[in-house]
């Protein structure tokens, strides 16, 4: 038995709504994906085995990849058939509204989606659904796909009974690919007990699996090969991997739109990095795909773009407007430059700021600026010995981003740790008992990307320290 039971009262309208044979129409999210399409499919099957006649519009194609799914050489796209979109729109007695939150989301069907009449039903798992724009909302957004929402509610008003291989093979999908395979966070124990009453009806998991993933042509592997082994930049020191194809490669291996999606992953599952850039030529044009894990700063992208487009000579007006993919020391050294220019506006605000405060801070060599508060004899600070602080953290605007109040000492070993340089340099010229000012640059702070908490990219980080404990070795 599934853990959902839904109300009471909505469930009786729906089971009465459909207690004789009515017309149906499911639609679903532009671009229809995995889940769109699987749970659209899957409620179709159910719904013919209930006695209705049933059609699924959608608003644009779907992918080839998913074409093996039953009942969906039936589906009418809205772009290549609007007549017949509208037909049956205009003759439904009830609406099925699947995987989307927003009428907007089925872009050009809107409006004829808007005119009807007839009772409609949401089942849905993304955030902020529209309120109002269905007559009966099933919105669960814990749930990682709405084909489990789906089946969890087949199984609530008993008619999974209906289930056979056809459907469940549907469903399946619509849970496998929102949930990348069952991998992520939001698959729990009731996704599975779901899988397994899926399962039951004979899901050939494995050969779904083959159809979803192994459909890369050679050519198109070809150049996933070329691009990975040939126009893959790394700077390390941001944390970025960037990747660049330009209209002739693309043109060498025939592409096709998508072949290089999903490249910018192949960046991400490298130890360490944290953003992934594609930036591919396309009519003279260049498209840029961006992905990142945790959080990244505006600025951090945005230097990546500047450091990127004024790479090379642009010669004609439409080269202006584009910049082009280019080599990585060109690359490398327009980076610099940006940043370089960053770190000079960042030093002018850490000027205006001790001035302000009237703070008599002496600087290093590196730029650090310090001042220790007080002089004791106590014992010296030295590289790879073990130290505890008493300390805080803010931003310059006075956001306080970490504190020994609140979260503890601190203690590392100095030369050792993940801590900022700027802290540990400072830290080298304290003795134990003192006290200190910091003020941090970021770039020997937290650099471009920040720390992915607290404190964002490019931000100098103000630490107010006492030193309680230099270890004796
Ligand atoms: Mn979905």
């Amino acid at each position: 038995m599934s853990n959902y039971e839904f109300n009471p009262q909505v469930k009786k309208s729906i089971k009465d709504l459909l207690s004789s044979p009515k017309e149906v129409v499911i639609t679903t999210h532009h671009k229809p994906d995995g889940d769109a399409l699987g749970s659209s499919l899957g409620l179709l099957h159910i719904l013919k085995a209930l006695g209705h006649r049933v059609t699924v519009v959608v608003p644009s194609e779907f992918p080839s990849f998913l074409n093996w799914m039953n009942g969906s050489k039936e589906v009418i796209d809205f772009i290549r058939n609007p007549k017949a979109a509208k037909e049956h729109l205009s003759k439904a007695e009830v609406v099925f509204c699947l995987d989307f939150n927003d009428p907007s989301r089925v872009e050009k069907l809107q409006s004829d989606l808007m005119n009807v009449k007839v009772p409609m039903i949401l089942i849905d798992h993304h955030l902020d659904p529209k309120k109002g724009f269905c007559d009966y909302q099933f919105s669960f957004p814990s749930i990682g796909s709405t084909a489990e929402l789906l089946v969890h509610i087949m199984m609530d008003f008993g008619w999974d009974e209906h289930l056979n291989r056809d459907s469940a093979e549907c469903l399946y999908t619509g849970i496998m690919t929102d949930t990348g395979s069952f991998r992520f966070n939001s698959v729990t124990d009731q996704t599975h007990l779901v899988i397994a009453r899926l399962m039951k009806e004979g899901v050939r998991n494995d050969r779904i699996h083959e159809l979803i993933y192994d459909t890369n042509s050679f050519i198109r592997t070809k150049f996933l090969g070329y691009t990975l082994s040939e126009k893959m930049q790394q700077i390390e020191a941001y944390n970025v991997i960037i990747f660049t194809a330009s209209q002739s490669d693309m043109d060498r291996f025939n592409h096709e739109p998508g072949d290089l999606e999903g490249i910018v992953n192949f960046g991400l599952s490298i130890k360490k990095m944290k953003v992934a850039v594609l930036f591919s030529e396309r009519d003279g044009l260049v498209k840029i795909s961006f992905r990142s894990k945790g959080k990244f700063s505006v600025k951090f992208l945005i230097l990546i773009l500047m450091g990127f487009s004024s790479c090379g000579p642009s010669t004609t007006e439409k080269e202006k407007v584009a910049p082009q993919p280019t080599n990585s020391e060109e690359l490398k050294e327009s980076l610099i430059q940006q940043n370089r220019q960053l770190i000079a506006e960042e030093i002018e605000m850490i000027d205006a700021y001790v001035e302000r405060h009237g703070l008599k801070l002496d600087t290093t060599s590196t730029g650090l600026r310090y001042k220790i508060l007080e002089k004791t004899e106590g014992r010296e600070v030295r590289l790879m010995k073990d130290v505890t602080l008493s300390y805080s953290a803010s931003l310059l605007n006075g956001d306080l981003c970490y504190s020994s109040d609140t979260s503890g000492q601190l203690s590392f070993t100095i030369g050792q740790s993940n801590q900022p340089s700027g802290l540990q340099e400072g830290i080298l010229k304290m003795k134990e008992g003192q006290k200190a000012i910091f003020i941090v640059p970021s770039y020997l702070g937290y650099g471009i990307t920040g720390d992915e908490l607290c404190i964002p990219g490019s931000s100098s980080i103000l630490y107010k320290v006492k030193l309680e404990k230099v270890s004796q070795q």
